[in-house]
């Protein structure tokens, strides 16, 4: 065999070899996750480390200053558009435009103890933590923002936990520690178990008795990740 005939077949081999060892060491990781010894927690940005609510109303204050507003006492309801329009139906709007200006979810606060919570459990043996986000569906400042505000509270490396998404469902997880009460979409069983995380929004609803709460980042999380542990 002539030595470019031999020179290109161990070339073959040596592209062969290594997408062996691809896909074993895909295959060992994806079995480690199965045999469930990491946990996955999925971690909601608004409402649960960021201040969505306080940064809306402050800046919807600001800009209608004349118009009628809701305190966080009286929020009920997910969907603080829908309670605006209920208000007063041109409320909708004005509560709409809020969020979708710029600089809306760079310049939202953290929430207490949310930052240090996350990477205190991203620091923990065995355990996965994703930021499992929702954007809005006008996309000019949002998706870039909270891309922004990870970065600006948690550091570069972070951006690698983030997951954007309209459907929370699709995405596996042992926990997913969310303030919105009804998190649905294709996957009618999703993997992970939702912890409610109390919002001035759903504060006031009972939860069925499997479903739990974590009152804030004061509340006992690493609790609720043990017991999920094997
Ligand atoms: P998440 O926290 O990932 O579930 O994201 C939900 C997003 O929806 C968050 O950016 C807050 C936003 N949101 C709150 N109320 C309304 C509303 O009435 N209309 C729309 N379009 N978005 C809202
Ligand atoms: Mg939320």
């Amino acid at each position: 065999m002539s030595v470019s005939a031999t020179t290109r077949l161990l070339g073959t081999g040596r592209t062969r070899i290594l997408d062996s060892f691809k896909r074993i060491s895909v295959n060992m990781s994806s079995s480690s996750a199965s045999c469930g010894k990491r946990l996955r927690v999925l971690v909601d940005m608004d409402g649960v480390l960021a201040d969505f609510e306080g940064g809306f109303l402050e800046k919807y204050r600001t800009r209608y200053p004349e118009e009628p507003y809701i305190s966080m006492d009286d929020r009920r309801g997910f969907w603080v558009s829908a309670q605006y329009g209920k208000l007063r139906s041109d409320l909708y709007e004005k509560a709409i435009s809020i969020w979708e200006s710029k600089d809306f979810f760079i310049e939202l606060e953290p929430l207490p103890g949310g930052v240090a919570a996350v990477k205190e459990m991203a620091k923990m043996d065995n355990t996965d933590v994703f930021i499992c986000t929702s954007p809005i569906k006008h996309y000019k400042y949002c998706p870039y923002e909270k891309y922004s505000w990870v970065e600006k509270h948690f550091g570069y490396d972070f951006l690698e936990q983030v997951i954007l998404t309209r459907d929370k469902t699709l995405v596996s997880g042992d926990l997913l520690i969310d303030d919105k009460p009804d998190i649905l979409g294709v996957e009618s069983k999703p993997d992970w178990e939702h912890i409610l995380f109390t919002a001035c929004h759903n504060k006031h609803l009972t939860l069925g008795p499997s479903q739990r709460r974590l009152q804030s980042w004061s509340d006992d999380w690493k609790a609720i990740l043990d017991s999920k542990r094997h």
